[in-house]
Parts: C-alpha cells; structure tokens; sequence
C-alpha cells in the first residue's frame, strides 16, 4: 500500500532545504493551502442556484452573493492575514494591495505574496477549469520598516516560491520552491491535499500548442508563422500538432506541462503588452516551468528577469517545453 503524504508532512520534510528557515515558509505555504480548501469548496459548488444564487441575490444564508473572484480574494487574504507570516498581498483583485503588518500577529511577517486568487473565473458559469497562482517574496526592507515599491516589484528571480491551484475534474495544488516541482491533489475524503505528482519535469518536445487563434490577425508575423508551421509540420511528419487552448492560463499550462507543449499568448496591435500579467500570472508560472526543466519568455526576454515597473504591469507570454519555445523565438528572430 502506497504511503499517503500530505502537503503538510511534505512541507516539513523540506523544511531541511532551507538551513535558515524557522518554519515561516512552511506556515505560509500551509494557510495557502487552507484557502485552497475552502475556495474549493465555492468553486465546486457554483451553479448550483439554490446554494450560491446569482451575484447581487443574498444566498440561503441571507449572505449578499459575491462574485467567485471577490470570494476567493477574501478567502486567501484572510488565511494569509490570520496565518501571520505575510506582511503585504497584492492581489489582481485589489488595485493597492492590502498591507497586513498593522494586524497584530503579521507586525514581524517578512513574506510578500502576489495572487491571482481565481485566474479564468469566466469560465466558472460554463464549467470549466479556473485556477488560483500565488508567488511569494521575501521582503527586503527590515521588519518593523515601512514597506518599500522595492520590497513590492522584485524580479521573478527573487521569488522564494510559487504555485498554482486547479479546480478541475480533481483539484491539485502544484508548487516549487525552487528544488522542483510537486503537485498534490486534494483527497475530499479526508479533506488533504496529497501528494500525487512527484518531481514533475516538463517534456522537452510537445505536440500541443495553446494560442487563442481568434487574435491570428493582431499576432506579430513571427507567431503567425510558427502557428502555420504547427498545421505544416503535421502533414510532413505525421506527428499531429494539436491546438489546444481553454481560455483559463492555469488549465492550459497545467496540461502541457504534464504532457509537453507550449503556451502563447503574444502582444497584439490592440495589446502591445500582451494580457496576461507579470506579478501573480507569468512570474508565477515561470517559476514553475523553469523548474520542471521548461522555458518562460516574452519573447525578447527570459520573464523571471524583468524588472517590474508597476504591480499590475502586462508582458507577453511564451511558456512551455524547452524545444517548443525554441522553435517559436526562431521563427520571431526570422521575422
Ligand atoms: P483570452 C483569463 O481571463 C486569463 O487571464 C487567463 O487565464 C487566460 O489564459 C487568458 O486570460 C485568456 O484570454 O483573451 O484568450 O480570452
């Protein structure tokens, strides 16, 4: 009988790769996982009218009906707020931020976590996959400081952390603390996430490429090209590209990562700066892909190297098997 090992016990486990860490990590990491729980919980529950209604109703409870996104926000800003160890989130959902250090037990927190707390919740009312991706940063100013724009806006570089939840046919957490990737799906059962997904490793060839093909014509020529390439390689090798996309970033990368592949989502004529954002979407995600042995760009430059500029700032994405990634940067130096 396999041995069941919890996201907790793991987190502990690894605990020795950090000599210095006193278990604050570990703390977070935890109450990251407990919101994970609990949105889960809504998440898997939405639709269903007669418990959650419609945004604007008040549900059963006589609780005005939030949106997903909102709920979800809450959630994990309070678990990080109650567990103590975060000092600052900044959040898609909020356009400061919300600084936590004036909450008693957080005055000595010295993380810094930048969430998406549900990325792709319009596709909540049509059933499909959404996400949450969270990135956390050791502070830089001193504890007991007033925060800093340079304790907010670090390179991805700089990330002590990062990960994603998926709320799909199962729901998994998948997290690097830079020593790998591990994912664990949660077992409703007995309310753990477990792990499942051991050292997870990007192939290095895929077959599958996610582009919303409804810009083609915004596409910068050099993305037009490898997308012609994808249907030309098909016919010359028999080896089927397939075009695969979702519409929900955390759906898309978790499939190719598990099967090979590569995620594009360029600047357009009508986005310059591409859609998807650098703090809590692309860093992120990175993090993860530059781990599980993959290749993250915008393609101009590797996207854990950006300096950000503001917290809500958008980059061009190229993410996925190292092969693939490749094979599109040519096809952008050609053009
Ligand atoms: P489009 C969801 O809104 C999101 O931020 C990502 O999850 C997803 O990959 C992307 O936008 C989809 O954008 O323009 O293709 O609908």
């Amino acid at each position: 009988m396999k041995s069941l090992k919890t996201l907790g016990q793991f987190i502990i486990e690894k605990q020795t790769d950090f000599p210095y860490a006193k278990g604050e990590l570990s703390r977070l990491l935890r109450d990251i996982g407990i919101a994970a729980k609990i949105v889960n919980r809504e998440v898997n529950k939405a639709g269903l009218v007669d418990i959650l209604g419609t945004v604007g109703d008040t549900n059963v409870f006589g609780e005005n009906q939030k949106k997903l996104d909102v709920y979800a926000d809450e959630q994990f800003i309070a678990a990080l707020k109650d567990g103590g160890e975060c000092c600052f989130v900044a959040s898609e959902e909020q356009e400061e931020g919300v600084e936590l250090t004036d909450t008693g037990i957080s005055k000595n927190a010295k993380y810094i976590v930048c969430i998406d707390p549900l990325d792709g919740s319009s596709n909540i009312e049509v059933n499909v996959s959404v996400g949450t991706i969270f990135s956390i940063y050791r502070r830089i100013s001193q504890v007991g400081e007033a925060l800093t724009q340079q304790d907010l806006l670090q390179t991805g570089l700089r990330q002590v952390a990062a990960g994603y939840i998926i709320y799909g046919s199962s729901t998994m957490l998948v997290y690097t603390t830079g020593k790998g990737v591990n994912g664990f799906t949660l077992d409703p059962s007995i309310g753990e996430f477990c792990l499942s997904h051991p050292n997870m490793k990007i192939p290095q060839q895929g077959h599958i490429y996610s582009v919303n093909e409804g810009n083609y014509l915004k596409f910068p020529q050099g993305i037009k090209n490898y997308i012609k390439y994808c249907q030309e390689e098909d016919v010359a090798t028999h080896r089927p590209y397939t075009s695969r996309y979702i519409g929900s970033m955390v759906a898309d990368i978790h499939r190719n990562l598990l099967l090979g592949g590569v995620f594009i989502y360029p600047q357009t004529a009508l986005q310059p700066k591409g859609k998807l954002r650098l703090m809590y979407e692309c860093n992120p995600i990175a993090f993860i892909i530059e781990q599980a042995g993959g290749k993250a760009t915008t393609g101009t430059e590797r996207i854990l190297e950006i300096e950000p500029e503001e917290l809500h700032q958008r980059v061009p994405a190229i993410l996925g098997s190292t092969d693939m990634v490749n094979k599109v940067l040519e096809f952008l130096e050609k053009s």
